[in-house]
């Protein structure tokens, strides 16, 4: 640290000292007078062009073994691979011509710096001059974008057939992952069947059912819908508001006024805000009648059981050296899919399901060891009994500012053994047929009940948990 500032220092004073010197050589080129003073000052500053150019271009080239180790580090997926090859490919590409650019530049101004009887040749336009510097860039940039475009389809284009498939959902402000159950098909989802018992909207016969019920009410289960929640809060606010109003008219303490006023405003507000909420649901139960007909589940009813056995782990696993082909949605805002040891970074989207794919080449355990020999990585924390590296994780990261929880999006990536995954998948697949298997149809519709829960009037989002469906609420 101390060095840098010593360094920086004498860069100043020399800076400062030229600058004198110039100012001198100026002071007595005026007493003197004439060409000789001009002569010798253009000479002095096409050298100094020259030195600045030959010292720039020792630092430029001295600074990359300097800083090479932090630059990359040690790839952790194909991707890695790929997109340094291209960095690698553009930096060597404008390297060379930035080299080649700025040397003529400095040495131009040395080689044609003024001297008597010197003069300039002017022209104003060069068809071959402007031939040349259009058609080199263009030829050059189109190699570095077909490199691009080549990246690009490596890392964005269809996968491998037996490519690991994981959906990765994002919500303010955490992520879900589902995975292809046994039957290797990802059930379809609806946004309209979302409901705090169906996060991500799932798409069975039950979880159809199930959010009918939930908006709509039912009187065979003894449930008030969603809806009617709503207009019930709504005639009982108007109700709170006459009586609040007759206080706040009749009530002689303006203590209790003032209070009442303050209560009248917020309920007013919660008021203003139903409506909406009930066109709301309205539509989606409206779409969902529409949709969802006796004739469109029989025509779908493979479909419609594909969601059963798809597991929602609590951290994506994927195994080494095989390709993972990711997919991505959001459900309410912009998120971002980042996993920087993987170089794989993809917006999540609402409405636009994104993906990407890669190979992750070093699992976890392999990582672990690997940063055991980093100083940095062997420390024991404070509060800790384990060095740093023994809970290393592959974290992935929200890349998207989302709102006031963003910093706090992460998810953990696990990296196997082909080996060590099977089991884990296996594992998942039958925690969750066993909870799933509880949603299956048995005798038809009639078997689907909902536990009907108490309608609470203050609630404006309830839904009916139930034994049979709150095993997705993990
Ligand atoms: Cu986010």
């Amino acid at each position: 640290m101390a060095t840098g500032w010593l360094i920086f220092i004498a860069i100043v004073l020399i800076v400062v000292v030229l600058f004198q010197v110039t100012r001198t050589l100026d002071l007595v080129g005026q007493l003197r007078g004439g060409e000789r003073t001009t002569v010798e000052m253009t000479r002095f500053h096409a050298m100094l062009g020259l030195i600045f150019i030959a010292l720039g271009m020792i630092g430029f080239f001295y600074s990359f073994p300097l800083f090479s180790d932090r630059m990359v580090d040690k790839h952790s997926s194909n991707n890695a691979i790929i997109i340094s090859k291209m960095f690698l490919i553009t930096l060597w590409v404008t390297g060379i011509v930035f080299v080649i650019t700025n040397v003529l530049l400095f040495w131009f101004a040395w080689q044609f710096r003024h001297r008597p009887g010197n003069e300039a040749v002017h022209f104003a336009h060069s068809n071959k001059l402007e031939f040349i510097w259009t058609i080199v860039p263009t030829i050059v940039l189109t190699g570095l974008v077909v490199f691009g475009l080549q990246a690009w389809t490596e890392i964005m284009g269809p996968a491998e057939e037996d490519a690991t498939v994981v959906e990765v959902t994002g919500q303010q402000f955490f992520w879900s992952s589902r995975y292809p159950g046994p039957d290797g098909k990802l059930g379809p989802r609806d946004n309209d069947l979302i409901c705090a018992d169906n996060p991500l909207g799932i798409v069975t016969r039950e979880w159809v059912e199930h959010r009918r019920v939930t908006l709509a009410g039912s009187k065979k289960l003894n449930h008030v819908g969603e809806i009617e929640v709503l207009q019930n809060r709504e005639k009982e606010i108007q109700e709170l508001i006459k009586q609040y109003t007759a206080i706040i008219d009749g009530s002689p303490n303006k203590y209790i006024v003032a209070a009442t006023q303050d209560t009248l405003a917020l309920i007013e507000k919660e008021l203003g805000k139903i409506p909406g909420k009930i066109t709301i649901r309205e539509k989606a139960l409206d779409r969902i009648n529409k949709k969802y007909t006796e004739e469109y589940i029989a025509a779908h009813a493979d479909e419609f059981t594909w969601g059963y056995d798809d597991p929602m782990p609590s951290e994506v696993h994927v195994p080494v050296n095989k390709q993972a082909y990711l997919k991505i949605m959001a459900l309410d805002v912009l998120h971002n899919f980042y996993i920087p040891h993987m170089d794989v970074k993809m917006d999540a989207v609402p409405g636009m399901p994104t993906s990407f794919k890669f190979t992750p080449l070093i699992t976890t355990n392999d990582k672990r060891q690997e940063l055991a020999n980093n100083p940095a990585w062997s420390i024991i924390e404070e509060g800790d009994d384990k060095p740093r590296y023994a809970k290393f994780n592959y974290e992935v990261a929200c890349a998207e500012l989302c709102g006031t929880g963003h910093s706090a999006m992460k998810y953990t990536l696990v990296v196997d053994s082909q080996e060590d995954y099977d089991k884990w998948i296996a594992a998942q697949a039958s925690k969750w047929s066993q909870v799933a298997g509880s949603l299956k149809l048995e005798n038809g519709f009639s078997k689907y009940a909902p536990v009907p829960a108490p309608a609470t009037p203050m609630a404006t989002t309830t839904t009916t948990p139930s034994d049979t469906i709150t095993i997705s609420l993990k």
